[in-house]
């Protein structure tokens, strides 16, 4: 008898146990996607970081801080240089088109990966950015 009730209560441990640690993986995802990651687009033709890490669910909001138009392209068949674009398997393209000064433009990531981006106009002057998004 006491044996069948310490068994039940080890159940009802587990139980609980595996509710709360899926209640925290949710609460730790909604903590990531909540923060928007803010790169900028610059006078110099760079995307300053030009290097970010995100988490799946993350968004990216590229902010043109500079006078120029500029644009935020993953579009493989739109790069001069195929060095200079790079998508994971799976994941969508994206291009924002031209971006005024003062424009923004924002990107969710849901496929993990390696993601190399661009600027349309000032490609050739090395205006590239990486995004890393992990799980
Ligand atoms: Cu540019």
């Amino acid at each position: 008898m006491g044996n069948a009730l310490g068994i039940l209560l080890a159940k009802r441990t587990m139980l609980y146990l595996v509710l709360v640690g899926s209640m925290c993986a949710v609460g730790m995802e909604n903590v990531h996607a909540a923060q928007t990651v803010v790169v900028t687009l610059s006078n110099e033709l760079k995307f300053e970081p030009n290097h970010v890490t995100v988490h799946v669910g993350q968004t990216i909001e590229w902010n043109n801080a500079s006078v120029l138009v500029h644009t935020v392209t993953d579009v493989p068949k739109l790069a001069s240089n195929a060095k200079d674009v790079a998508l994971p398997p799976q994941a969508a393209s994206f291009n924002s088109g031209n971006l005024a000064p003062g424009a923004t433009f924002r990107h969710r990531f849901l496929v993990p990966g390696t993601y190399r981006y661009f600027c349309i106009p000032h490609e050739a002057a090395g205006m590239i950015g990486e995004v890393t998004v992990v799980k």
